[in-house]
């Protein structure tokens, strides 16, 4: 990868800041499978809800789809390359289940297999710990069309999944997480159809988040009964909320989103309940057992952070006053929601595991002009949220690492491919590569906190 030199570029993370993070503190990227491996009907790989849901017409801007994505799939060796070029510690991918196991229960398939093995080695090779995901989001289609999250059978053939693919790749891998943003399956996937398998029944979809965390359960248990050897954890999207107005109805409100967003996980895997809440009318089916198999020790856990939310009673959310400005999706800006958001969760969740950001990012609407993406927006917004990550390590949360989301600009899901969330540029035409200014920032940031963490 050529190395420009950028002449404007920002300073770097101070050194008070990445003293802050302290020396062991983890550098790292993130992506997922369908969103940049694209070869979706290559080596014997079955199709999942996403190749399904894509094709139904007005499911995605503009029809697209992961088919093709960052062609990953065959431009690996490239993009660890890639990868090692900036200097990172760590870099985060999921396994896609249908590529390993074509139908999601019965035989495994060697090629898809053989990938993962070669992905982990060549990351190994080049110093970068692997951390891997079992399931963001691709379902084989197969177990869709048997009922699919909405089916409990699904709960086990995961965890037979997870256990086959922990004792396969765990002895190399640095983390292990079962699922990314189980609401995000649970809501946008069955409650507001925004993303596969695109139901819009909240009953189902109710269901469907106590069957992912069953299986996040059961998969623990059977990864631990392999004596996997990896740290194994789950990785989960989270918001502080923000109440509209100080009134009783709007912090009712902000306490009921939260409970919707937060609590619904986090208390079933900490606590081993759901929450109670006035304003959750739809709770799920619950046999018994169900909640000492969800809650069970985890050696890390996983938060995505990118907005907060806001919460009113009665009138719409006022819109935020973005003082940091918004992202291309239509993001607030807000930092110190990371901080409010961690520094909370240490106090409601004793015994918490430690944490990594999994992902925190934004997307912006880059061009590339002159061999160089000016993303000045990007370098202010990562900064700002690895300032608000030293604050709550100030205030004792025990934070261990960072992966920017993402890797590379790819296929945003229902939005295609306008949003590009990558510190690296893809043209997709051509599927060049290139360094955007805040992945010239971030290697420069990430070599200068090593030395202050050291020094
Ligand atoms: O691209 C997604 C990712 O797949 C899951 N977390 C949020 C990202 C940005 O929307």
């Amino acid at each position: 990868m050529k190395s420009i030199s950028i002449p404007d570029l920002p300073p770097v993370l101070s050194a008070a800041t990445a003293e802050r993070l302290g020396r062991g503190f983890t550098w790292g990227v993130a992506t997922s499978a369908y969103q940049i491996e694209g070869a979706v009907d290559e080596d014997g790989r079955g199709p999942s809800i996403w190749d399904a849901f894509a094709r139904q017409p007005g499911r995605t801007v503009n029809g697209e789809s992961g088919a093709v994505a960052c062609d990953h799939y065959r431009r690996w060796r490239d993009d660890v390359a890639l990868i090692a070029d900036l200097g990172v510690d760590a870099y985060r991918f999921s396994i896609a289940w249908p590529r390993v196991q074509p139908l999601g229960l019965g035989a495994f398939n060697a090629k898809g297999l053989d990938f993962y093995d070669r992905l982990v080695d060549g990351l190994l090779a080049r110093g970068i710990a692997p951390h891997a995901t079992l399931y963001h989001w691709d379902l084989p289609q197969h177990l869709q069309d048997l009922g699919g999250w909405g089916n409990r059978d699904t709960a086990f053939h995961f965890a037979h999944y997870a256990d086959a693919m922990a004792r396969r790749l765990g002895d190399r891998l640095a983390s292990l997480a079962t699922h990314n943003e189980p609401w995000c399956t649970a809501v946008l996937g069955h409650e507001i159809g925004k993303f596969a398998p695109g139901d819009r029944d909240p009953r189902l979809a109710a269901q469907v988040s106590h069957h992912l965390l069953l299986s996040h359960g059961l998969a623990m248990a059977a990864m631990r009964a392999g004596a996997t050897a990896c740290p194994l954890g789950i990785v989960l999207n989270q918001s502080s909320v923000t109440p509209a107005t100080a009134s009783p109805a709007d912090q009712a409100a902000a306490r009921t989103e939260y409970a919707r967003f937060v609590r619904w996980y986090m208390d079933p895997l900490f606590h081993g309940e759901y929450p109670q809440d006035p304003g959750i009318a739809r709770h799920p089916q619950v046999r018994d057992g169900d909640m000492a198999l969800i809650r069970q020790p985890m050696d890390f856990l996983g938060i995505n952070y990118y907005t907060r939310i806001w919460a009113s009673r009665g009138q719409p959310p006022l819109p935020a006053p973005a003082a940091l400005g918004v992202t291309d999706m239509g993001w607030e800006v807000y930092p110190d929601g990371l901080r409010e958001l961690l520094v909370g969760l240490r106090a409601q969740y004793p015994g918490l595991p430690p944490l990594f950001i999994t992902e925190n990012g934004m997307a912006s609407a880059d061009t590339l002009a002159g061999g160089r993406v000016a993303d000045r927006q990007r370098i202010d917004y990562v900064r700002a949220h690895l300032e608000a990550i030293a604050a709550a390590r100030d205030q004792g949360v025990d934070v261990r690492g960072y992966f920017y989301w993402s890797l590379m600009d790819n296929y945003e899901w229902d939005s295609g491919y306008a949003k590009r969330f990558g510190l690296v540029h893809v043209d997709y035409a051509s599927q060049q590569r290139t360094l955007k200014d805040s992945a010239h920032w971030y290697r420069a940031s990430i070599a200068a906190s090593r030395e202050a963490a050291h020094g």
